[in-house]
């Protein structure tokens, strides 16, 4: 998003791996233990350094910010805050979930493998009948979009073959084609995001530090 709005910015790896959500400083900043949380030093308002959690507002205060990917006219904007609302509360967490009990759970648990699955594989048709219709998920290229890709990008961890939703296919590709998308990924390869599911890992991650610390 930083790069598509041109904002300049530096970045903070946050390594969740290792537990590094639950440092003290971090949490002043993101409560709940989670990235991506920002802290703008220029909001405008001369005030003290003003500091942002949770992805689906972050992208509503940037794009507010910059008058970008999220249009000011009621109806449009709406339509692209719904489509939003769509990834905070089904992609993101389903996704997730479906990753985790594939790919880092101790045990393999079926009902929860099918369940978040199954969730996903749904959720990827409803995304595939929207962008037969329309290019962009809402419409026009927009703040959903740049939440849904992260998602659509790692799929690998969700055992999708993408072929087999030839419009999400064709989405993905084109965002993947824009430059701004280019420069965000590799960013992100220049940090481990995603590690093998050791001990240490669940423990960081999932385990009896979460409970302890998130509250
Ligand atoms: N609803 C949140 C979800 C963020 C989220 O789940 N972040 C994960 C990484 S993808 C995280 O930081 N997990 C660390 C933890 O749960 O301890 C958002 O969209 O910002």
């Amino acid at each position: 998003m930083l790069e598509e709005v041109g904002l300049e910015y530096t970045t903070i790896p946050v390594n969740i791996l290792k537990g590094e959500q639950f440092a003290k400083d971090f949490l002043t900043i993101s409560p709940n233990n989670k990235i991506p949380a920002i802290v703008d030093h220029a909001d405008g308002t001369g005030g003290p350094h003003f500091s942002l959690f949770e992805s689906g507002a972050i992208l509503i205060y940037l794009a507010d910010k910059t008058g970008q990917l999220l249009p000011s006219s009621p109806r449009l904007r709406i339509e692209v805050l719904q489509w939003l609302m769509f990834q905070m509360a089904s992609v993101g967490p389903m996704f997730g979930q479906c990753g985790h009990f594939l790919g880092y759970a101790p045990e393999k648990i079926p009902y929860a493998i099918d369940r978040y699955q199954n969730e996903t594989l749904r959720l990827y048709k409803v995304m595939d009948k929207r962008l037969a219709d329309v290019p962009y998920i809402a419409g026009d290229y927009s703040i959903a979009d740049v939440a849904i890709y992260p998602w659509v990008h790692v799929r690998w961890l969700h055992e999708i073959d993408i072929t087999q939703f030839p419009n999400v296919e064709r989405w993905y590709n084109t965002l993947s084609d824009r430059p701004a998308v280019q420069r965000g990924c590799a960013l992100l390869n220049e940090h481990e995001v995603i590690g093998d599911p050791s001990d240490e890992t669940r423990e960081a991650f999932f385990g009896k530090t979460q409970l302890e610390q998130g509250q």
